[in-house]
């Protein structure tokens, strides 16, 4: 049998890695190697990416769509299924108002084309404000933080780990997730080279990771509590003349006295006894940080889904201004990503234009916490949500209180999901929609080709046709987008209409590449794609009119997408970040606001607790979550070779609280909090604080009605059964979902 090479993008984590593929003549992928070939990656994998052939032939992936009748979810025709949930959607919407259909948008989604590309889309034309997504159990204090800060959401910086001398990092273990909100392929090989150059990297995490295992020096912190540890370090600058006030950016800053006066009683001494970290090596941290010639500090996901998730992620960018490292090479810069256009006219970033119906809670960048989905669905009254559709998302395993939501799904008048799997949370949908097989699937990562270490852009074509019939994830949203309105409709008149909305407003607008020409004329000149063709033209004009763009034609060297995939096939290093604050900055007084007034007011929760002490009942422990290399989320369980060796889901803790309970390793251990109850196997370890346990998320694969064979027989158990949907971030609406209170008891051995 004859076997080719073809090239794409890796779609499972935020490093991008460069993929070689060896087919067969069948069509299934028989190989996967790095491709050495790609620019940022230069032949970096690991063993997800490797194994990218067994997920992409997953006996249990949807090739069908699912409708649920009876008996149970029975195979349907696309025709039929599209016309289902089409008549579900809008019947909802005709009894119940366009608020009754929430939308939920995954992970997965966020590297597709499809999801950026077409859920908008959706969300208008339902014309619904219940839109929910995985962000709120993530990254929106960064979003909160960057939107108040600098005045876009988006423009969130990133270190610049290549050139950095020192990298202050907390709560992100990137040996294991291979980096969040920094795509940096080989992320081990890069802080490695911050040592061999003679610089410094140091880890504050409450486990010691492998993360840790390789920096320089790692700090044990109680979970929950980096603000004060952050408070702390910003007092010492300031106290001991540290602050250069942003060095080149002091006459771009705005608030410098009143956060000084904020972190005035924040002093190392009086962190010492929440955070556990010695006064003397806190000032020490701060004065390294502030001699390094460059440096970067960097929080992620640890220090965001806590309770004071947006204010870490404000006081980490507000070292990175104070040391004078903002936007400078070597310190945290903001990546200038190809198909954003640097001329748009940014709105000033707020929050709450709306509020859950609820609680009440503020609307945060277009979405809802999704900590407050499940009670959206079961609380009666007045705009109580009937209607869901998912897309690429398995909230019931990880969002707090997935059983609460789960027992909301099954009394839902009607469900969609657009997923390749019949999991934990589309078990419970009326029609399921899967996309095709990553191989058949077209790549660029339009949300995360914005947090790239180096200037980078690839653009993967499907390595393996789409059967006749089979619609892309791009045709299934834009199908789903246009059956809100109405049974008939073209979704290639959806994309029509978004490009020439586009263009009309690019040549409208002062300083955009295509100022004062026609938009018919651009029209015309977008790539002639094949089956799928509108959405190609879509990124090819954001290209054009992005920052290496041909601009239409005006630089005849810039980028279409034609360029990019003839001549660049193994993706396009664009440099080193440059600095470019002017571009990116767009808050109201036109300067870097270093102490928004939400921020300071939201500090008083932090001055009430450091009052109030930590006011731990007796037995107390913390949970906090964990990640391993070849998990992913809950979805890629059902690959048999990442759910082998040590990635299990086992309870980690300390020996001597194993001690106290009298359970060793292997043995059952009762995990119980405010929500619910779980039942987990000890792992006793000493790389975890003392009164900390870590359970990893995205399991608990026991439930009828699913179709995961292999995860089946690796179910865990959902550490979202004992996080709290009622403790948020306030500020970002972010779920809590490490330092979550819990008890534990030896659960007898069977
Ligand atoms: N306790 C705890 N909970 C957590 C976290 C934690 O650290 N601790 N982490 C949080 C984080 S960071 C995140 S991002 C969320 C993730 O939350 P979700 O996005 O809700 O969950 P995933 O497990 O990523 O589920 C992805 C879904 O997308 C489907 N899918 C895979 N590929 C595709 C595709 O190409 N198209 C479509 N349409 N579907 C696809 C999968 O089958 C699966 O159903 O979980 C959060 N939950
Ligand atoms: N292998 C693998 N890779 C992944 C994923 C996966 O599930 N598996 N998921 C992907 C996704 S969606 C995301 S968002 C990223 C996340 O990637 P990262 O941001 O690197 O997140 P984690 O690997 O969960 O590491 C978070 C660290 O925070 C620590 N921590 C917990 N609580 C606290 C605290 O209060 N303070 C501090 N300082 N640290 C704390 C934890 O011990 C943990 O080591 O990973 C992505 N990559
Ligand atoms: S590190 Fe991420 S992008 Fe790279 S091969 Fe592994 S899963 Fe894929
Ligand atoms: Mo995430």
């Amino acid at each position: 049998m004859g076997s080719r090479t073809a090239y794409r993008t890796c779609p499972l984590c935020e490093a991008l890695c460069g993929l070689e593929l060896t087919l067969d003549d069948a069509g299934a992928v028989t190989g996967v190697r790095g491709d050495r070939n790609d620019p940022l990656s230069k032949g970096f994998i690991c063993p997800k990416g490797a194994t990218l052939g067994r997920l992409d032939s997953d006996p249990d992936r949807l090739d069908a769509p699912l409708v649920r009748g009876d008996g149970g979810h029975g195979t349907a025709g696309w025709d039929e299924a599209f016309a289902a949930a089409g008549a579900g959607l809008r019947g909802v919407v005709e009894r119940y108002g366009a608020d009754a259909v929430a939308v939920y948008l995954g992970n997965p989604g966020a590297h597709s084309i499809a999801g950026p590309l077409y859920s908008g889309a959706i969300i208008k034309a339902l014309g619904t404000r219940n839109v929910y997504s995985a962000s709120t159990a993530d990254q929106m204090p960064k979003h909160v933080s960057s939107g108040y800060m600098f005045g876009d959401p988006l423009a969130v910086p990133v270190p610049d780990l290549d050139r950095t001398g020192h990298l202050l990092m907390l709560g992100a273990n990137p040996l294991e997730s291979n980096g969040s909100l920094c795509s940096a392929p080989d992320f081990p090989g890069r802080l490695k080279a911050i040592r061999a150059r003679g610089g410094k990297v140091v880890v504050v995490d409450p486990r010691r990771t492998r993360t840790a295992g390789l920096a320089d020096e790692h700090v044990f912190i109680r979970p929950g509590t980096d603000a004060y540890l952050l408070a702390a370090l910003v007092h010492t600058l300031f106290a001991e003349e540290l602050a250069t006030g942003g060095g080149p950016l002091a006459g771009r800053v705005h608030g410098l006295d009143d956060l000084r006066a904020l972190v005035v009683e924040f002093t190392p001494e009086r962190v010492e006894p929440v955070t556990g970290i010695p006064a003397h090596r806190v000032r020490r941290m701060a004065r390294e940080l502030a001699a390094a010639e460059t440096a970067a500090v960097y929080g992620r996901l640890g220090t965001c889904t806590q309770a004071y998730g947006t204010l870490n992620s404000w006081l980490v960018d507000v070292l990175n201004v104070l040391t004078g490292n903002l936007d400078r090479p070597g310190g945290a810069m903001f990546p200038r990503a190809a198909h954003v256009p640097v001329y748009r006219r940014k709105r000033p970033f707020t929050t709450g234009r709306w509020r859950s119906r609820v609680r009440g809670l503020p609307e945060v960048n277009g979405e809802l916490p999704v900590a407050t989905l499940a009670e959206e669905i079961l609380t009666p009254g007045e705009g109580q949500i009937k209607a869901l559709i998912t897309i690429a998302g398995n909230p019931v395993l990880s969002t707090p209180n997935g059983p609460r939501l789960d027992e909301a799904l099954d009394g839902l008048e009607f469900m969609v999901s657009v997923d390749p799997y019949l999991n934990e949370t589309t078990r419970h949908a009326d029609v399921v929609l899967p996309p095709p097989r990553p191989a058949q699937t077209p790549h660029y990562d339009l949300a995360l080709l914005a947090f790239t270490v180096r200037d980078y852009v690839r653009y993967s074509s499907p390595v393996v046709p789409l059967p006749e019939g089979r619609p892309a994830e791009s045709e299934i949203l834009a199908r789903l987008a246009v059956l809100a309105s109405g049974p008939d409709g073209d979704p290639a008149a959806l994309d029509e209409m978004i490009i020439s909305t586009t263009l009309r407003k690019a040549v409208a607008m002062p300083g955009s590449p295509v100022e004062g020409r026609e938009p018919d004329e651009l029209r015309k000149m977008l790539a002639n794609g094949g089956r799928t063709g509108t959405t190609e033209q879509r990124l090819d004009m954001m290209l054009r009119l992005g920052p290496y763009g041909d601009g239409f034609g005006a630089d005849p060297a810039g980028l279409t997408l034609a360029r990019l995939r003839a001549e660049h096939p193994h993706g396009l290093d664009l440099g080193a970040l440059k600095p470019r604050l002017d571009e990116v900055l767009c808050t109201a007084s036109g300067h870097i606001e270093l102490c928004p007034p939400a921020f300071a007011a939201d500090a008083d929760r932090l001055r009430a607790a450091l009052d109030r002490g930590d006011g731990r009942a007796p037995g107390e422990m913390l949970l906090i979550g964990r990640r391993h290399l070849r998990s992913n989320n809950s979805w890629l369980h059902n690959v048999p070779e990442l759910v082998r060796g040590s990635n299990t889901c086992t309870l980690q803790l300390n020996p001597a609280d194993a001690a106290r309970l009298g359970v060793g390793a292997g043995d059952p251990v009762r995990v119980v909090s405010r929500t619910g109850a779980i039942e987990a196997v000890a792992e006793p370890t000493d790389t975890i604080m003392a009164g900390v346990v870590s359970l990893p998320h995205g399991w608990g694969h026991d439930r009828p009605g699913t179709r995961t064979a292999v995860a089946g027989r690796h179910a865990g158990v959902s550490a979202n059964a004992v996080t709290d949907e009622q403790e948020i971030d306030p500020l970002s609406g972010t779920a809590v979902l490490n330092g979550v209170p819990v008890t534990l008891e030896a659960a007898g051995r069977p």
